[in-house]
């Protein structure tokens, strides 16, 4: 039996090598020193030895057992430390390398101007009011005098969500919701989106309006031309000429456009002499945005005594404003996310 123990002791160490994986380790861990493992059928047998041979058998297969134990162990360890190294290689981080860059992103043209349109009209007095997208029909024409059959529906081409529901054509149902729920004096701008079935190089189908109005007891045409006049010089240059042309809007009466002198030509329509300038087409003005007195049947949609009350309202396209500001000759530029021409506002 003593030469059993030898031979098991050199097999052992034949087979745990250096190489040995770790289920190799487990594997040799059963066939050793499992219920039936050869080292533990080795300690079954001592019954069969006699007796005086018992506690020297015994001891060396305890101390055979100690060494399979510790060998196993052993190389476990050396496995471990092993998968350990190769993974500090493997997820090694170099932390000199230089970090991602984040893209700066910058304000929008459109909402700079929003901002520059909205900060005038603010240190004026007036504060800001939203309205839904989605208009209804009474908010969009019929409380703005424009009822079912009323020809001036036309001239804003419009995309209906619903037979009752629209999106907004303009600002001016903000006026209304205003006023249905507060009482005068109101002095109101409403920044928003609009939408009409337009699409050239000045028209988008979608686009923004500033609304603005304001009512009270005693409002007349020329507190609409100072507010206005002095906006216009605010925004475009100090000396700006400003005129305003009779006009009609239905919920307005009377109504106005409002222009402002050609700041390419000065006002002249001709540039150098002869040609006839290309941003105000020879005319000298640039029309602006449209205004007018509020019209006492919109008044009455909303249960203000006409009697009482007046007031003005005006409203502008912000492309359009943009577009002369900056010199922009196609409003799709606005939309199509082309960075090099984003990038050039500050
Ligand atoms: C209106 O929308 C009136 N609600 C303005 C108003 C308010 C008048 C209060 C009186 C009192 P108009 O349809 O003219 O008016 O549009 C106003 C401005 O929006 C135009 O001067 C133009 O600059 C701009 N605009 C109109 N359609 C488009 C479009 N498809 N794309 C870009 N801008 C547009």
């Amino acid at each position: 039996m003593r030469e059993s123990l030898d031979t098991l002791r050199n097999e052992f160490l034949a087979r745990i090598v250096d190489g040995a994986s770790e289920q190799e380790v487990q594997r040799l861990r059963v066939e050793f020193l499992g219920r039936k493992g050869k080292l533990t059928l080795m300690f079954h047998r001592l019954k069969e030895v006699p007796p005086e041979e018992r506690p020297g058998l015994g001891e060396a297969l305890n101390e055979l057992r100690g060494f399979v134990e510790g060998k196993l162990e052993l190389r476990l360890t050396e496995l471990k430390r092993r998968e350990k190294e190769r993974l500090l290689q493997a997820e090694r981080v170099d932390i000199t390398l230089p970090g991602s860059r984040w893209e700066r992103g910058r304000v929008h043209p459109l909402t700079l101007v929003m901002d520059e349109i909205t900060d005038v009209f603010v240190a004026m007095g007036f504060e800001l009011a939203r309205g839904p997208d989605i208009e209804d029909d009474y908010h969009n024409f019929e409380a703005l005098n424009m009822p079912p059959d009323h020809p001036a529906r036309d001239m804003q081409d419009t995309f209906f969500v619903s037979a009752a529901r629209v999106l907004r054509t303009h600002t001016s149902p903000v006026q209304i919701r205003v006023m249905e729920t507060r009482k005068p004096p109101l002095q109101v701008i409403a920044p928003g989106a609009v939408y009409r079935h337009d699409d050239d190089a000045t028209h988008s189908p979608m686009f923004h309006q500033v609304e603005g109005f304001m009512v009270d007891s005693q409002i007349a045409f020329s507190d609409l031309k100072g507010v206005l006049t002095h906006f216009l010089r605010r925004v475009f240059r100090p000396e700006t000429g400003v005129r305003f042309r009779p006009s009609f809007f239905p919920f307005t009466e009377p109504s106005a456009e409002v222009d402002i002198q050609c700041f390419l030509c000065d006002g002249k329509g001709m540039v150098q002499g002869q040609q006839a300038c290309r941003v105000c087409k020879g005319t000298g003005w640039l029309e602006i945005l449209g205004a007018g007195m509020i019209d006492p049947e919109v008044f009455r949609f909303v249960g203000y005594d006409a009697e009482r009350v007046s007031g003005f309202a005006f409203g502008m396209g912000v492309e359009r404003i943009a577009m002369l500001k900056y010199g922009i000759e196609d409003i799709r530029l606005f939309f199509q996310n082309e960075l090099r021409f984003l990038r050039q506002f500050a």
